[in-house]
């Protein structure tokens, strides 16, 4: 055990460290905000480790700054001090601890990675293609295949609703990412890879390519506009309409319409700015 003379003066240099990180843990935004409930999960268990970090850190660091200045050599003694066995009990405790801690972690990140992809039945289904250096989503509702809306430059979707985001790619391996959901996931080529993401704030936040993906990654970025549900379904009706219109007509005095005029695959359109929540 600690001896009295020790343990006074190394828990006021804990105090310090340990106020000194607190601090710097709380007094600065190092997150932004949460927009969906996979975030306040992922938080919990981010802010779980910071908290057991800082505690482990404050520890060790304590310790040695104390031993540092206590127990330093002499200036004019230049012997190696004497040797030591190590302290059995000292070892276990350093050995079970992190031990107990990585059991907790790896139960709880895998309880929060199954509860942030448990699939609703409702959810709304956004198909997403990445190609250097753009996104491309087409929103599809259940039960209505062939009336997707492309809409080349941003991602809606209605808060509230659980939406799964199908991922494919172009060309080279990028990542979906957008901080406020505080998920992430690879958009690979020749495989689909999936996203779910329960929005909780409406807003727009800014999607992120997470991999370098070529000369211009750094500019790979798109928008989620999340939106109240009766703007999603006026941007929605929008653009459905502007999509069934198809392109410009080619030759409007033809007996034979162009195939696709009416009927096509839906266009690439942009419904314009639908009103959104900030
Ligand atoms: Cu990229």
């Amino acid at each position: 055990m600690l001896k009295s003379r020790h343990t006074i003066p190394l828990l006021v240099i804990a105090l310090v460290v340990g106020a000194i990180c607190v601090g710097v843990a709380l007094l600065i935004d190092w997150v932004p905000a949460q927009a969906a409930e996979q975030a306040e999960t992922v938080d919990a268990l981010t802010w779980f480790v910071i908290w057991v970090s800082i505690g482990i850190f404050t520890i060790v660091t304590s310790v040695l700054i104390y031993c540092v200045w206590r127990f330093r050599a002499p200036a004019d003694e230049d012997e190696d001090g004497p040797p030591t066995h190590g302290n059995t009990q000292l070892e276990v405790i350093w050995t079970v601890i992190p031990v107990v801690l990585l059991a907790v972690v790896a139960t709880w990140a895998y309880l929060v990675l199954s509860d942030n992809e448990a699939l609703a039945q409702d959810r709304l289904v956004v198909d997403v293609t990445a190609e250097q250096f753009a996104w491309t989503f087409t929103n599809t509702e259940p039960g209505d295949p062939g009336t997707g809306v492309a809409s080349s430059g941003d991602l809606r979707i209605p808060v509230g609703r659980q939406v799964e985001l199908r991922m494919r790619s172009r060309d080279v391996i990028h990542s979906f990412y957008v901080a406020e959901f505080r998920v992430k996931q690879d958009v690979v080529p020749g495989i689909t890879t999936r996203l779910i993401v329960d929005p909780t704030r409406t807003g727009t936040y800014q999607i992120i390519c997470a991999e370098l993906c070529g000369v211009g990654h750094g500019v790979m970025r798109s928008r989620v506009i999340v939106m109240e549900q009766a703007d999603y379904d006026a941007w929605l009706e929008t653009a459905r309409r502007e999509a069934q219109r198809g392109p410009a007509p080619a030759q409007p005095e033809s007996a034979t319409p162009p195939a696709g005029s009416q009927e096509g695959p839906p266009a690439s359109v942009d419904a314009g700015a639908a009103p959104a929540a900030s």
